[in-house]
């Protein structure tokens, strides 16, 4: 029968551990943030790297539009653009080229590629789909 004895000190320690637990908390919650995030890189066309001349060609029915005439020896990609209402392609021949090189049929709105090597010389281009080269789509341009 003692007097009860107050044991107040557990409380008050597990009180002081709350309140240390919330300050860690807090701390690690203000270092959990990154801010290290690399900002968007922008991409970079794979032809940028290599000496290729990108050429735009418009092709509608029925005429091919070459924005230059003038072009040197070299690596090219012809970017090839739809506007007609029919399919079209474009074939090219000319010095360095056996045969002719094609690119593939595109559909009205859609855009390819072609890349060719070209040499000092004349070129020939026409669009190969049905008789499209007698309708109008045949040009020539010369490389110095
Ligand atoms: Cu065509």
């Amino acid at each position: 029968m003692g007097g009860s004895s107050r044991r107040r000190g557990p409380a008050t320690f597990a009180a002081a551990a709350a309140a240390a637990a919330v300050l860690l908390g807090l701390a690690g919650c203000g270092g959990s943030h990154e801010w290290s995030a690399a900002p968007p890189r922008s991409p970079v066309p794979a032809t940028a790297a290599a000496e290729v001349t990108t050429v735009d060609v418009t092709m509608d029915d029925f005429s091919f539009t070459l924005p230059r005439h003038d072009l040197t020896s070299g690596s090219y990609t012809f970017r090839l653009s739809n506007e007609g209402e029919s399919p079209h392609a474009m074939a090219i021949a000319g010095p360095g080229i056996s045969g002719a090189r094609r690119s593939g049929t595109i559909t009205p709105g859609q855009r390819t590629f072609l890349t060719v090597t070209l040499r000092p010389g004349r070129y020939e281009v026409w669009c190969p789909v049905d008789d499209h080269r007698a309708l109008g789509m045949d040009t020539a341009f010369d490389v110095r």
